[in-house]
């Protein structure tokens, strides 16, 4: 157990943040999370988190703040002192980026240099692992793809991340400063959002096999993905911050499996013929999409003995299985 270590995370209430928070509050971090105000208090992913006075206020503190906010972030970061900071927070969704790309990037490229001028001024060293993407190889000039690919970005998402991932760099090398590039591949678990492909499959499948809804439309089937679990990839990010050098590594499985994949693995869990319930409409098609996203771990798997364990099927198989408990849930 690591004792009295401080950790502040950006984007503590979405899905990597509240696996994050859990692994860190068993490492025995005191673990400090950025949360905007919104009109319900629920934070449903770390609910379980609050609600715990063996927790709450004790291990975990919550602070108001928001990326576009500067002088609150520098007063957060005044107050508590953290050892490690997890930016993890931003707009996420790559086909919203390109309905909302001002936001976007603002949110992804202006809040990373914010914050990292916050941690420059910093009186003593703090540790950054900023949230990088397999979004910057966009159109790949390579498959696998690896530290080294060139960034060739197809989506507002994927520039404005391109340049918090350089900049980032910028910083290390320029300042010193310990900051770690995490270049994630797309990592899903029952915590996903709703409007991500592999959720959106998941209740699907359960819904239509509780009754609860009739049929699935989806864009592109044949779109690819390096697709692994949420659980294994938090846990490759605080490694990252416990190396004795900063670095960037990619943190993917290696192996792919198409949007039809997953739906054909989906409806298997619920024992129902996928064809008669799942519709392709251009509604949810993309301008652009990268080309052939996969990622190699070889970096991550010598430098920091990490890899990942659960596979696709077992994915897919948990997904489904949390989406069908809350259908019972919600029929009961
Ligand atoms: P997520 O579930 O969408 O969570 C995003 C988090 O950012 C939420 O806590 C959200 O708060 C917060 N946030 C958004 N805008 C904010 C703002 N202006 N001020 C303060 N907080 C803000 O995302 P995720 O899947 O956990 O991903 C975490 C990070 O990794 C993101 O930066 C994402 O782009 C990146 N990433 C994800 C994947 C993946 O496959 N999941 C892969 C590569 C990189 P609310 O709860 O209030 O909305
Ligand atoms: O689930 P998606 O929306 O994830 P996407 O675009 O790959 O982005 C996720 O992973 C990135 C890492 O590579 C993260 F940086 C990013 O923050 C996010 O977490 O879409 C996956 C694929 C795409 O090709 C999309 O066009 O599924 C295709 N798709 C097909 N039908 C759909 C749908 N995507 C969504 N969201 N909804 C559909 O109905």
């Amino acid at each position: 157990m690591l004792q009295g270590k401080i950790a502040l995370l950006t984007g503590i209430t979405g899905q990597d943040g509240s696996y994050l928070t859990e692994l860190l509050l068993e490492k025995g971090y005191a673990v400090h999370g950025v949360v905007r105000r919104t009109s319900n208090l629920t934070r449903s992913r770390i609910e379980h988190l609050r609600s715990n006075p063996e927790i709450y206020g004790k291990r975990l503190t919550l602070h108001y703040g928001d990326l576009s906010d500067g002088t609150t972030l520098r007063r957060i970061f005044a107050q508590v002192q953290p050892d490690e900071v997890y930016h993890l927070a931003g707009q996420s969704h790559v086909g919203l980026s390109f309905e909302i790309p001002e936001s976007t990037s603002e949110e992804i490229a202006m809040a990373t240099l914010r914050l990292l001028e916050i941690v420059r001024d910093q009186p003593r060293p703090t540790k950054v692992y900023h949230a990088s993407t397999s979004e910057i190889y966009g159109r790949a000039v390579e498959s696998p793809q690896t530290e080294e690919t060139p960034f060739r970005p197809s989506s507002p998402y994927g520039c404005a991340k391109a340049f918090a991932t350089h900049l980032a760099k910028v910083y290390r090398q320029s300042y010193g400063m310990f900051v770690c590039n995490g270049i994630l591949y797309n990592h899903e678990s029952p915590r996903r959002g709703e409007n991500f492909v592999t959720q959106k499959i998941a209740g699907a499948a359960a819904r239509i096999a509780c009754g609860l809804q009739e049929e699935l439309t989806l864009g592109d089937l044949e779109s690819r993905r390096d697709w692994g679990h949420a659980r294994e990839y938090v846990r490759a990010m605080w490694l990252m911050l416990q190396h004795e050098t900063a670095d960037d590594y990619v943190v993917a499985t290696g192996e792919t499996h198409s949007v039809r994949e997953f739906v054909e693995a989906a409806f298997a869990v619920v024992n129902l013929p996928w064809e008669k319930y799942v519709r392709s409409s251009a509604a949810f098609m993309r301008p652009a999409e990268p080309v052939q996203l996969a990622g190699s771990p070889d970096k991550i798997r010598r430098v920091l003995q990490w890899e990942p364990k659960v596979s696709f099927h077992e994915l897919v198989q948990e997904m489904v299985e949390a989406e069908l408990a809350r259908c019972r849930e919600q029929k009961a």
